[in-house]
């Protein structure tokens, strides 16, 4: 009887195999059919776990750093928020950084920029500023700022009390691509372009100059108040409607385009009311929650976290994730689903199926 040839008949012993493997060494090649399955996994095999910073436990840390090192020294003061399993590798999730960042009465965050795109959600605090290519942007609590690929940027406080944001960069698929660049403005401020409030005025009144770049990749609005956001989620409640995966949820636009405001980072906002639980969901995109209001609990796979004002967590690509909550709650989030969008890469999936 003729053997049938199957995918697990060996053609030659594991020590044949191993001998040639040594051989391809010098070479430098390497068998694919060694790596196939890993190179080639049927879902998502994230290295970030998921995870959730205490607000109220780091906030101290922040503190004390501010003590340590001024805003100047140490260019921008900020507490990574790094993946318990990313370790040095300053990531948030696989494809993420955030950090909260502090600015006291007085300091000013020099110039720079840079090729990573970033973002600011205002965590705590009132009087300081973002200045972008010359433009200040006043920020206050829940406030999102963006500084877009290569544009300047400085933060300085003319208030009294410490600011402190979360960061949110694309650090890590920047450095994926290995296209990092930055550089130092030679002054600590760039020259004031702008009276506060221009852009706001220009693009973010559902109006638009009759010559603006349609084609943009970064929205020409970089604060985006609390004020409005909120107002549009409070105003979308009274309708009764809620979405069963994601409550109440708006993402932040590129007015000029009606696409996202980044072209790496996607930013939403999303109102959950009281005892709301969403039903699962999980996307390719991985996700960097702050929490705005209220407070509740995240279960992401076996993990279950409590969260309240001000602490943020992490969920990693294509993990399944619920919300609950025990008070009327606001969350912000970003994420990479805008980078995955346009490389044709993205995919959710809603519910068990
Ligand atoms: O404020 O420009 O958290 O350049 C990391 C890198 C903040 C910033 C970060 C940065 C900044």
């Amino acid at each position: 009887m003729a053997e049938q040839m199957s995918a697990d008949t060996q053609t030659s012993t594991e020590e044949e195999r191993q001998e040639f493997y040594g051989r391809l060494d010098p070479q430098h090649v390497k068998p694919l059919w060694v790596e196939i399955r890993k190179l080639l996994a049927r879902v998502p095999q994230p290295k970030a776990v998921p995870h959730r910073w205490v607000y109220q436990d780091v906030r101290p840390l922040l503190m004390e750093s501010g003590d340590l090192i001024t805003a100047e020294e140490a260019e921008r003061r900020v507490l990574i928020l790094e993946n318990p399993a990313l370790e040095g590798l300053a990531s948030t999730t696989d494809t993420l950084y955030a950090g909260l960042q502090l600015i006291l009465p007085g300091e000013i965050a020099p110039a720079h920029r840079h090729s990573p795109s970033a973002l600011r959600f205002i965590v705590e605090g009132t009087g300081a500023y973002t200045a972008v290519d010359g433009e200040r942007a006043y920020m206050e609590e829940g406030d999102l700022i963006l500084t877009p690929s290569w544009t300047w940027h400085d933060h300085g406080c003319d208030g009294d009390s410490p600011m402190v944001w979360l960061d949110g960069l694309d650090i890590p698929t920047i450095r994926f691509m290995a296209v990092q660049f930055a550089e130092d403005y030679p002054e600590p401020t760039f020259p004031e372009s702008r009276p506060s409030g221009d852009a706001l005025a220009r693009y973010g009144s559902n109006m638009l100059p009759v010559d603006v770049d349609r084609g943009s990749k970064n929205s020409p609005v970089f604060r985006y108040p609390y004020e409005q956001s909120r107002a549009a989620l409070e105003q979308m409640q009274k309708s009764g409607e809620i979405d069963l995966y994601e409550g109440l949820k708006l993402e932040y636009i590129n007015p000029a385009t009606g696409g996202p405001v980044m072209p790496t980072m996607s930013c939403f906002m999303q109102m959950l009311p009281k005892g709301f639980k969403t039903e699962p969901y999980r996307s390719t995109d991985s996700t960097v929650f702050s929490v705005v209001e209220g407070s509740g609990t995240v279960q992401i796979g076996d993990v279950k976290f409590s969260w309240t004002k001000r602490d943020v967590f992490a969920v990693p690509t294509w993990m399944q994730y619920q919300i609950s909550t025990n008070e009327d709650s606001v969350l912000f989030s970003f994420s990479d689903r805008v980078a995955q969008k346009s490389l044709g890469l993205w995919r959710e999936q809603k519910g068990n199926k």
